[in-house]
């Protein structure tokens, strides 16, 4: 890596598999081509502890944002995050 380069930021969805406002933002990362690790809070109680005691609600989907310099960020709305992910263009 060069001086001027940036590490990535690690991003996170937390979402179920049937709730159609998940299914819209995942079908946005295929659309964008991008993979993002997914976080499923139905079959993973720890997920779904995880998003309550980090974004401070149980809504999916959500989006953590871990920042570079380490900050993390909840982004909760699906309109947002698609918005978000189609901003920031991250790479795969
Ligand atoms: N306006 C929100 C709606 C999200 C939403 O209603 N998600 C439902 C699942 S489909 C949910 O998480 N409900 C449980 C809760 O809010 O704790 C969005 O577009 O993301």
């Amino acid at each position: 890596m060069t001086k001027n380069e940036k590490p990535l930021q690690r991003h996170d969805l937390y979402y179920f598999s049937t709730c159609p406002y998940c299914i819209f933002v995942r079908l946005a990362l295929w659309w964008l081509g991008l993979k993002i690790p997914l976080k499923d809070i139905v079959l993973s109680a720890k997920n779904k502890a995880d998003l309550i005691a980090g974004g401070g609600k149980s809504q999916v989907p959500c989006l953590r944002i871990e920042n570079h310099n380490g900050d993390i960020v909840w982004l909760y709305e699906s309109v947002d995050i698609v918005r978000y992910l189609k901003s920031k263009q991250i790479k795969k």
